[in-house]
C-alpha cells in the first residue's frame, strides 16, 4: 500500500498511529507530500481529486480517503484487533470521539492558515472565534477525560491524541495543559506508546 502523506499532518498521523497499532506500518510505503502547497502533486491528484492527504492506494489499486475511511480499511485487514469496536454503542462512541477530534483539527488548521496569511490583514474576529471553539473543546475533553478507561486506545483516543499533539506543534503558546490535569495526564500516558513515538511530527 502507498500512503500520500506528510510528517506534519495530524490527519496523516492518525492513520499512521492506527497502522502501527494494527501491525500494518511495515506494509505501507510513505509517499511524501508538501502540506498546504497551492498545487497538489500530479500523482496525488490522479488518486484524489480533492488533492488532500492522507490518501491511500491499496495493493489492488483502489484509492481511499479520507483519514476515517482509511482507518476503517486498515481495520478491515486486521479484524482480530479492534480500534473500532463492533458493538453498536461502543462503535458510535469511538466514531463520535474521532469526529470530535477531527473537527477540532479542522479548526486548528483554519486558525493556523489565518495566522500565516500575509497578503491581507488578519481577521481578529475569525481568530477569536476559532480560539473559542478550541477552548470549549479542550474544556469539554478535560471533563470527559476523567472517566476514560486507561486500558482503552481506540480510534477516538488516537484522533484526540493527534489533535492534542497538533496543538502542541502549532499552538504551544495556548498552554492547553494549564487547568486541565486529567487531559494532560491522559495525554502523557498515551504519548508514550510506540505507535505515538514512532510517528512524531517533523516540526521543521
Ligand atoms: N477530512 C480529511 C481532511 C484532510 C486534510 O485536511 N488534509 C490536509 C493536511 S492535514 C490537506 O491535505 N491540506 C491540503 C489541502 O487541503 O489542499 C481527512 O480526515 O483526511
Amino acid at each position: 500500500m502507498k500512503l500520500f502523506s506528510s510528517r506534519r499532518s495530524p490527519h496523516v498521523r492518525k492513520v499512521l498511529i492506527a497502522a502501527h497499532e494494527l501491525g500494518l506500518a511495515e506494509d505501507i510505503e510513505l509517499v511524501p507530500q508538501a502540506v498546504a502547497g497551492l498545487t497538489p502533486d500530479e500523482e496525488l491528484w490522479k488518486h484524489n481529486s480533492l488533492g488532500q492527504i492522507p490518501t491511500l492506494v491499496t495493493d489492488d489499486g483502489r484509492a481511499l480517503f479520507d483519514s476515517g475511511v482509511i482507518v476503517e480499511y486498515l481495520q478491515s485487514l486486521r479484524p482480530g484487533l479492534r480500534l473500532i469496536a463492533l458493538g453498536p454503542s461502543q462503535r458510535i462512541d469511538a466514531l463520535h470521539r474521532q469526529a470530535w477530534a477531527d473537527g477540532l483539527i479542522e479548526i486548528l488548521l483554519r486558525w493556523e492558515g489565518e495566522r500565516r496569511r500575509e497578503l491581507d490583514p488578519r481577521q481578529p474576529d475569525y481568530i477569536a472565534a476559532h480560539r473559542a471553539r478550541f477552548l470549549h473543546t479542550f474544556d469539554a475533553w478535560e471533563t470527559v477525560a476523567q472517566a476514560w478507561d486507561p486500558a482503552r486506545f481506540d480510534i477516538g483516543d488516537i484522533a484526540i491524541a493527534c489533535a492534542l499533539s497538533y496543538a502542541d506543534l502549532r499552538f504551544a503558546s495556548q498552554a492547553w495543559r494549564d487547568g486541565r490535569p486529567a487531559l494532560a495526564s491522559w495525554f502523557d500516558r498515551v504519548s508514550q506508546r510506540a505507535s505515538f513515538t514512532q510517528t512524531a511530527f517533523d516540526p521543521a
